[in-house]
């Protein structure tokens, strides 16, 4: 496969203005029928081709302004469509038919449980029939449906209904029309036996709009955090950005068999179940928090991604960094804002930071790609969000709601680029965001090098901030970024901020500092304490920090640090120092000392008069064992989980007390709420349950027990079920499970826990386990959930994946050479743990590439390809 590069864009030669679909439903010949009005753009040569994407399409006729075109005026591959000769304006019709019941790629129009639906971003709609598929051709959209009156009751497509009636032989229709020009990306249909929740939203300009959650009539009593979030969702974008939604009708539909969370195709935006369904007895707080997200997430979609869409697929971020970006603010005004921040950032500085370590690295804004899929990526989203907020940061919220109302009205209806966005903000602040744009160019992680002194003779402070981002496959060589580093300097004396004065300008005592050369020396004067400098505070730029802190320093910014994020951080970094000394025990098989510091934090944590208890929650969290590995120049996973749990351990024997009256105090018979105080006192709950479950105290297993047959809510029971399983108490652990298995039977969002909670357990048995499960009624290769369920779950097992005689990578392999057919999307990125070899030992490194070389052998999907080729090269 060859890649496509950005450098070679051209725009289309011909758009589309209007299309009109028929699709007349069946599972094994679905016949697709388009009339695609079409114009030559008037810079175009009378003698452009036209060329039309289409793939896995049986072509039955083909006619130009109602005239017939024979098999000589075209050529016809496994790609699409060319025709040499076309009018300047003209109507072109095809007919085309397609097996749904087929497609395992997910990918264009498959069937989910019976029941049609459709992914179309990125390049899914050259599946459904011949068109430019790409999303800077924009079309009005005319869709009429024919189903089975029993089977497909429930016909839908994008827009608002128009007409619906009976047909022949128990068939019926209906009509949709898409006023909005769109991109064929955001093209959706969905025929099936489907149930309706209806709500209603009125938006500010004072319009009623129809909101309908459709599922399966199971899942009916599960829609209603959806709805509310969408609600919510609906007001604050209004607020936040004066975006308000655009049709009378906006529908949800629910899909078991998706490859992502969700699809935000305009007016009806398809779901995985799991990002839309919740139920108290079925899925955690953390559950219920994603679903919001993702709710809402693509509800913003409708404004930064539909209205004003992409030029081409390499601008990706310009929607997704920037929706990424819009749904955590909606997410941290709606619940905790610091825990939002501290899980975010905690969640990217462990996933994206090893993705832009890695032989996969791609800056946010790609210049070549074989597979677009292969690139709805973190790089993409996450860190596309951080340099949205970084440039938010940089403007000050007033301007950057200025040159989000100019983005949106100078490109509605337009498909533009990355500069079009940034131009905006730099006109209305009058900033130069040149140097900046690196950071979209740009791959790899910065390293940020800091150092200070106190200067007691003359007050002063020195920073010196020194920068180098290393080198990335194809970027050997980086220039220096613009990294905007927030900071505050905390006076050891007074354990208070300090006023910032540097080259005699005042700054307060909370900062922005710009490093934009390779290094800088910042002076601040009139220092009247010895200070300790808070870096990076609410991790004002996506870079890895370095600070030669004492344990001192740590212990004295956990207290003092007004910053909340960095008062979390510290702790981080002083877990993270102590969890160092006790890896390199392990290693060299000397006895493991814990350090007192940590332990005296916690306390101070544990009995201390924090009132969030939700911040307080991620305070007594310690680092992953995937964050730690990032850290170490080669990870040892068995030195990494030893040493973690050696902590857990010695803080639970240390503090017993004070977790049994921290769980104690936070046990409540109130019913269920997705509420942040109640999800606060849940999670401090359960991590008191944690603690005392890794010594396993018969306490501890009295209180899990109890948690688990109280059976009050999912998380509850989620954890209790989590603790008992990944002790070594089997005797316990059996029964729960079997129990659980029995009860969910019937579930598969519950089963897919039930699976991931047995295959992450850190026990040996657990290779084993995978296999059986593999076997299990509810286990399927086809539903990627159950793959991410199981699979997925399993490869995130650190001690047990990567176990010393390589059979955990040879089943991940076998899964991914078997999906590779299936399903290429999921198989490419399942394979993400093999892509990270060279941060194993030699032993580990052979055994993963081996694996890597055995999928190459095997005739593979431009998804599959793409990636191992990176991963070997
Ligand atoms: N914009 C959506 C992307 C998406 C997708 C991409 C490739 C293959 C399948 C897919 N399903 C959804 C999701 C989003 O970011 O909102
Ligand atoms: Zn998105």
């Amino acid at each position: 496969p060859q890649p496509v590069f950005l450098s070679d864009y051209q725009p289309p030669a011909y758009r589309v203005t209007h299309a009109e679909l028929t699709f007349d439903l069946d599972p094994d010949a679905t016949r697709v029928k388009a009339r695609l009005s079409i114009e030559r753009h008037s810079d175009a040569d009378a003698d452009t081709p036209l060329i039309l994407n289409g793939e896995h399409l049986k072509l039955i006729s083909l006619a130009i302004d109602e005239k017939a075109l024979d098999a000589s005026s075209y050529q016809l591959d496994e790609k699409g469509l060319h025709i040499a000769q076309v009018p300047e304006r003209f109507v072109l019709e095809s007919d085309v038919e397609i097996a749904p019941q087929e497609n395992t790629a997910l990918e264009g129009l498959y069937q989910s449980n019976g029941m049609y639906c459709t992914q179309c971003e990125a390049e899914g709609f050259r599946r459904i029939t011949f068109y430019p598929d790409r999303p800077d051709v924009m079309a009005t959209f005319k869709v009429t449906v024919i189903g089975d009156q029993q089977r497909e009751p429930v016909l839908l497509a994008n827009g608002n209904p128009i007409e619906r009636g009976n047909l022949e032989g128990g068939r019926h229709f209906a009509t949709w029309e898409d006023p909005h020009p769109k991109p064929c990306y955001l093209f959706a249909l969905v025929a099936g036996n489907l149930h309706c929740v209806e709500d209603h939203f009125t938006t500010m300009s004072g319009r009623e709009v129809t909101l309908q959650i459709w599922v399966e009539k199971d899942n009916v009593d599960k829609t209603e955090h959806a709805m509310s979030s969408l609600k919510r969702a609906m007001a604050w974008d209004e607020q936040a950005y004066g975006r308000e939604y655009d049709l009378d009708l906006f529908m949800i539909v629910a899909v078991n068999d998706f490859n992502m969370g969700a699809m935000e195709n305009k007016g009806l935006n398809i779901f995985n179940s799991a990002a839309v369904l919740t139920h108290p007895h079925t899925a955690t707080d953390a559950a219920f928090q994603n679903v919001e997200g993702i709710v809402a997430h693509e509800y913003f979609h409708n404004w930064s991604g539909n209205r004003v869409t992409c030029r081409d697929w390499f601008q990706l971020s310009l929607k997704e960094g920037f929706t990424v970006f819009r749904d955590q603010c909606f997410s941290a005004d709606t619940n905790s804002a610091p825990v939002k921040r501290i899980q975010d950032v905690s969640f990217f500085r462990t996933a994206q930071f090893a993705e832009d370590a890695g032989p996969t690295a791609h800056p946010i804004r790609p210049d070549r790609f074989i597979e677009i899929t292969n690139f709805y990526t973190l790089t993409i989203y996450e860190k596309g969000a951080e340099v949205v907020r970084m440039l938010r940061n940089l403007v000050g919220e007033e301007r950057f709601r200025q040159g989000s109302d100019l983005y949106f009205e100078r490109f509605d209806g337009q498909a533009v680029t990355i500069e079009d966005f940034v131009g905006c903000m730099a006109e209305v602040s009058g900033q130069d965001f040149s140097q900046f744009m690196r950071w979209y160019s740009q791959a790899g992680t910065p390293d940020i090098d800091a150092h200070g002194e106190y200067d007691y003779v003359h007050g002063e402070y020195h920073l010196t901030l020194r920068q180098r981002t290393p080198a990335t496959p194809g970027q050997p060589n980086k220039l220096p970024l613009h990294i905007p580093v927030r900071m505050g300097l905390v006076g050891t004396k007074s354990g208070q901020d300090l006023t910032l004065t540097l080259n005699d300008e005042k700054l307060g005592k909370d900062a922005v500092i710009h490093l934009r050369d390779n290094e800088k020396t910042f002076i601040f004067t009139d220092v009247a304490e010895a200070p300790v400098p808070s870096l990076l505070r609410e991790f004002s730029a996506p870079v890895k920090l370095h600070y030669p802190y004492s344990r001192e320093d740590l212990a004295f910014l956990l207290t003092h640090d007004s910053d909340g994020f960095n008062r979390w951080d510290a702790g981080q970094r002083l877990a993270l120092l102590a969890l160092d000394d006790l890896i390199a025990a392990h290693r060299n098989g000397v006895e493991k000392v814990m350090d007192n510091r940590v332990t005296e934090a916690f306390k101070t944590l544990l009995t201390g008069s924090m009132s969030d208890k939700a911040v307080l929650a991620e305070m007594l969290t310690l680092p992953s064992e995937a964050y730690i590995a990032e850290q170490q120049p080669i990870v040892d996973v068995d030195a990494i989980h030893a040493a973690r749990e050696f902590v857990r351990q010695s803080l639970a024997v240390a503090l017993r007390k004070e977790f049994i009256a921290v769980y104690e105090a936070n046990v409540t018979e109130q019913p269920y709420a997705p509420t942040p105080e109640q999800i606060a006192q849940r999670s401090l709950k359960n991590i008191a349950l944690a603690y005392l479950m890794s010594i396993e105290d018969e306490q501890g297993l009295a209180l899990c027990e109890a948690q688990f047959s109280a059976d009050h809510n999912m998380t509850d029971v989620r954890q209790a079920l989590t603790l008992l399983v990944h002790s070594d108490r089997d005797d316990l652990a059996s029964p729960a499970l079997k129990a659980f298995g029995e009860k969910w039977a019937h579930d598969p969002l519950v089963m897919d826990q039930w699976f991931t909670i047995q295959v992450s357990r850190p026990q040996a048995d657990v290779l084993e386990r995978v296999k059986y499960l593999m076997q299990h009624p509810a286990f399927s290769l086809k539903n990627p959930n159950k793959v991410r369920a199981l699979i997925g779950a399993f490869a995130q097992n650190r001690v047990n994946f990567h176990r010393l005689d390589g059979q955990g990578y040879q089943l991940l392999t076998d899964v991914v050479i078997e999906l590779n057919r299936l399903n290429p999307e999921i198989a490419a990125r399942l394979i993400t743990p093999l892509t990270r070899w060279q941060r194993f030992d030699e032993t580990r490194q052979g055994l993963m590439r081996s694996q890597l070389e055995r999928i190459q052998k095997e005739p593979l999907s431009s998804n599959v390809y793409e990636v191992v080729e990176k991963a070997l090269a």
